[in-house]
């Protein structure tokens, strides 16, 4: 008896712990979230998470209910004695627990099975724009072949149309997620996996390695930016056209400095007799938002402090720490970068 009350007041506190959760999920309103889908990718995974969740629900609140009923209804009475009686078959109830989740999994199998070949299908065709993203430590390399263009840390695609990608990795294990856009999937090393996402309106959104890939792995992230399709064509436009001569004297200065320090053994800049692919591709680094996955603004004040400290921000990252370069190199430095477009 005093067994199954335990089982009872555990029941409950499962259930109180999960309305809890559940309650608090609600409330947060991250950017990085899956339940607020923002494309039809991610639309038809979470139509897929609520129908399992309703479903799931169902089941929790009958079993939950019949629990609670049984408690009461044959819990220890005064005056009672002995073992009530002991049932044991039932085969009108085997029967109805054998069928009911079998009916249960038929229901989820058909929506599963045409969400996941649906959303497998390879996006091909001209107008459908391909991007080979390449998971490294610790920081993602997008390549756009058709195009011409490689940039690191924010995927620009154009809203309103499907983006076919390849995944690869040039090391370990990561995993490539947008929870806005899609599910994860893996890039792994030796091996291509695709997928494709859509964003439905022009936005931000945010996304990282969701896979353990060493001790920077939480430095990950990168920005997904959905253009109009005209500011899209724009930005392929000044991509496929770098600026990166450098236009003051103090940036001039800065692209000795580049070279000097050996900055372009390991980085591209388009343009240039810099072509190391090693690190991030820095052409147009100006125009971007953000610098080393996402973990600095893109500011000459950070692009200081990563050029002097990177293993500050990004523990064991292969870029060196310049800690002995002078204040002046440091701004010059920055002026070049920040100068190119
Ligand atoms: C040994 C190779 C190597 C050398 C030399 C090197 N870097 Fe890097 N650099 C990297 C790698 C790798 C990353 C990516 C860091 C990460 O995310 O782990 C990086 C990242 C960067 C970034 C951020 C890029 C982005 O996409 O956000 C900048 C800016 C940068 N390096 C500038 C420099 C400058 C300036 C020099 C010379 C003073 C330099 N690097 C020398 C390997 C190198
Ligand atoms: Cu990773």
């Amino acid at each position: 008896m005093k067994r199954r009350l335990h089982l009872g007041v555990r029941a409950r506190l499962a259930g109180v712990t999960l309305l809890t959760m559940l309650a608090l999920s609600a409330c947060a309103q991250h950017a990085q979230s899956a339940l607020h889908p923002a494309g039809p990718v991610s639309q038809a995974e979470l139509g897929l998470m609520g129908f399992g969740f309703w479903i799931m629900l169902g089941v929790f609140v009958v079993v939950v209910a019949v629990l609670g009923y049984s408690l009461v209804r044959f819990r220890e009475r005064r005056g009672d004695q002995g073992l009530p009686p002991q049932v044991e078959g039932n085969h009108r109830l085997e029967i109805a627990w054998t069928l009911i989740p079998i009916v249960l999994l038929a229901l989820l199998i058909v929506p599963t099975f045409r969400a996941t070949f649906a959303l497998a299908q390879q996006q091909r065709g001209p107008g459908v724009v391909q991007v080979t993203v390449v998971g490294h430590q610790w920081w993602w390399e997008f390549d756009y072949p058709q195009l011409g263009i490689v940039t690191a840390d924010e995927m620009h695609i154009p809203a309103g149309e499907r983006v076919q990608l390849t995944l690869r990795s040039a090391d370990v294990l990561h995993s490539f997620w947008v929870p806005a856009l899609a599910g994860k999937e893996d890039t792994v090393p030796g091996q291509s996996n695709t997928m494709y996402l859509e964003a439905a309106r022009p936005g931000l959104y945010p996304g990282q390695c969701a896979e353990f890939c060493g001790v920077s792995h939480s430095e990950m992230r990168f920005d997904v930016i959905a253009q109009t399709p005209s500011a899209f064509a724009a930005w392929v436009q000044a991509r496929q056209h770098p600026d990166s001569t450098p236009a003051t004297a103090q940036a001039v200065q800065g692209e000795k400095v580049f070279a000097q320090y050996g900055c372009g053994s390991c980085h591209t800049i388009d343009g240039t007799q810099f072509q190391g692919k090693v690190g991030p591709n820095l052409s147009g680094l100006g125009t971007r938002l953000t610098l080393a996955g996402a973990s600095l603004q893109n500011t000459p004040k950070d692009l200081r402090l990563w050029v002097s400290d990177a293993h500050k921000i990004m523990p064991s990252t292969v870029m060196p720490n310049f800690s002995t370069m002078s204040s002046s190199d440091l701004h010059a430095l920055s002026a070049y970068l920040e100068g190119l477009k």
